[in-house]
């Protein structure tokens, strides 16, 4: 959906007609019947020899011709393949019947990669697709540099964010103590420095918790696809110097998690933020008071886990930040010590300060002391970490508030890892891609979404089962390893457009892609076109915002309106393993 330039009446009524749009097509969607046959697709493309499906909806009509052909995007008459629908089958997340077109046997020959797309026979065409051993690359360059677009106290220049350059705004040079977070040395009030970092979202302020899941999925993807990262040019200010662009990206928010760490006793604040969420408005243009605010157990446990994981992965860069590894080293130490020594300070809200919370009340902590004890045991080696290790019950698909599972990554990564815990971590990962595989089978859209998976966030769900996946296929022999890729690639394919929406949920890829998300620099900069190379939310019928939604059917239930912050935002933790996903896949056959 392109917005047409113009005065803000014509924006106020091109909304009006999208919002419109959007609810029509959603409601007739909801109702399960679809006026006319839909194709959905992976709106970038395809590996070569990777599978290739699109989803094409049932009309309920009888009788319906089930062949479909691919074809060259701009000449139907040029067909590449010709297949047979698959039966009907339901999918209960979008409330429809749906058939599938497969066409995983395409293959073409490198470089004349399209663009193509599925069409029926009745003339309904998908939107195009590419198919190339490079083509994620635009897109994965993309889902990093959004990093550099969101960083807090950077002034973006034209060389390196093009029309999206902008002012520095939050130098957060200036940062008050709030009284929740009062100390001796620190007492309310007091003056620090806390500057770098991203914002988390749509909005200016910094979590750590949400640091953690994020800088553990980008650390992991650099180390895992080194070789790829070590050639990849993002064209940031930092691409001429000798480390891979996205370690460089890394390293502007650890500097300010750093800073987040209280030197006197080694507790980690929740977050760096306004009072309140502030209106829409340009970075450079918010001059309200930041505060640190509280000390947490899941703040000082999700730092430890990431400093640790950094001292590992940044060693072999040490070159070129001597110290780094030490410090990173002793901050992650002094962050679980006091983490020992307060276990059970839960993040609680005060009364003056209405942002984000990254907790919930009565939140258990037992995933964040094991993830953190597993980073510090392959660091250190020491015992003592390991003796106090308690095996998680439920490891399962990752999120911000379900951290366990990441201990596992790590602990069946290394090589230092003791054989009992080794076996446990290859068990939990493999015990829940197996339930991810089930679901993908069982899926009438082949993906292993179901409801229960829409959520806020939904599309970081997808993201971290792809990752799951991507990590069980390398816990089995070459020969077993086929579904858990074919399973990944589907998860993928759904966030780039193979879903109910028919939406690539990335700004600036795709046929259709968000237009009006809930992202302040992007409604405040005066360009139509939102930053690219965010993932949004997705769909969910949670309803926790103002828009009204002519749905609560799970996975159509979305507004491409800045006021769906519970399904059009955009963050750091849902990017990431976006990044790690499309690497995973990058320079595949
Ligand atoms: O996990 C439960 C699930 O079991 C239950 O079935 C479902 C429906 O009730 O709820 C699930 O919990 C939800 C949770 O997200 C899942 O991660 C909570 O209801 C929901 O309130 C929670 O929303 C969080 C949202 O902030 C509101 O707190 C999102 O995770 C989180 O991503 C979002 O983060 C915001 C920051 O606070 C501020 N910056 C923007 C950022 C993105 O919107
Ligand atoms: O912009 C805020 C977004 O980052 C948060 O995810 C969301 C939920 O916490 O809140 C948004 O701020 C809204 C606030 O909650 C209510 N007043 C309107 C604010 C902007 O939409």
């Amino acid at each position: 959906m392109k917005r047409c330039a113009g005065n803000a009446w014509q924006k106020w009524l091109q909304r009006l007609m999208v919002a419109t749009l959007t609810a029509a097509v959603t409601c007739t969607m909801s109702r399960g019947a679809v006026a006319g046959r839909q194709i959905h697709v992976n709106q970038v493309g395809f590996p070569p020899n990777q599978p290739k499906m699109a989803v094409v909806t049932h009309d309920g009509k009888a009788g319906q011709d089930m062949t479909f052909a691919v074809t060259a995007a701009g000449d139907d008459t040029r067909v590449v393949f010709r297949g047979t629908l698959s039966e009907p089958k339901e999918w209960i997340p979008s409330n429809q019947t749906v058939l599938i077109a497969d066409f995983s046997d395409l293959s073409v020959r490198e470089g004349s990669g399209g663009p193509y797309r599925v069409r029926l026979a009745d003339g309904t065409v998908s939107p195009p697709f590419a198919i190339g051993i490079d083509v994620y690359r635009d897109v994965l360059k993309a889902s990093i540099k959004a990093y550099y677009f969101n960083r807090a106290g950077a002034g973006l220049e034209n060389a390196f964010a093009g029309k999206w350059e902008r002012p520095a705004g939050h130098p957060d040079t200036i940062v008050y103590v709030h009284e929740s977070a009062a100390s001796a040395q620190r007492p309310t009030g007091s003056v620090l420095s806390s500057p770098k970092g991203w914002y988390d979202a749509g909005d200016y302020n910094k979590y750590i918790v949400n640091s953690g899941i994020t800088m553990f999925t980008l650390l992991k993807a650099l180390d895992r696809f080194a070789g790829l990262f070590d050639q990849l040019n993002l064209n940031i200010p930092e691409s001429q110097n000798h480390l891979p662009d996205l370690l460089d990206e890394i390293l502007w928010n650890l500097d300010w998690m750093e800073t987040m760490q209280d030197p006197f006793d080694g507790g980690v604040y929740h977050k760096l933020t306004t009072a309140d969420f502030t209106r829409p408005g340009m970075p450079h243009f918010q001059y309200q008071k930041r505060y640190v605010v509280q000390k947490s157990t899941a703040a000082a446990l999700d730092f430890a886990s990431v400093m640790a994981l950094a001292a590992r992965v940044v060693k072999k860069y040490d070159a070129v930040h001597p110290h780094a590894v030490a410090r990173y080293r002793q901050a992650a130490i002094r962050a679980f010590n006091w983490a020992d020594t307060h276990p059970d300070v839960l993040y609680e809200q005060p009364p003056d300060i209405v942002t984000g919370r990254y907790a919930f009340p009565g939140e258990t902590l037992a995933d964040e002391f094991f993830w953190a004890q597993s980073e510090l045991l392959l660091l250190t080696g020491e015992s003592r970490f390991i003796k106090k290790i308690r095996l998680p019950e439920n490891a399962d698909v990752p999120g911000w508030s379900n951290v366990a599972m990441l201990g596992a990554f790590s602990l069946a990564d290394s090589n230092r890892t003791p054989p009992a815990l080794k076996r446990w971590a290859q068990k939990a990962i493999l015990e829940s891609a197996a339930r991810i595989v089930a679901e993908h089978n069982d899926s009438g859209f082949r993906v292993a979404m179901t409801a229960p998976d829409f959520i806020w966030g939904s599309n970081s769900v997808a993201l971290n089962k792809a990752i799951v996946l991507l990590y069980a296929e390398r816990l089995v022999p070459p020969g077993k390893t086929g579904t858990y890729r074919a399973a990944a690639q589907s998860l993928l394919d759904y966030v780039m457009g193979r879903n109910p929406l028919g939406v690539c949920f990335v700004t600036g890829f795709g046929r259709l892609s968000p237009m009006h998300i809930h992202h302040r620099v992007s409604k405040s900069d005066g360009i139509d076109a939102p930053v690219p190379g965010f993932l949004v939310g997705g769909p969910q019928p949670g309803w926790q915002d103002s828009c009204q939604y002519p749905t609560k059917v799970p996975a159509i239930t979305y507004m491409d309106d800045w006021c769906s912050y519970s399904t059009n935002e955009v963050a750091i933790n849902w990017n990431a393993p976006l990044v790690y996903v499309l690497a995973a896949f990058s320079g595949i056959n």
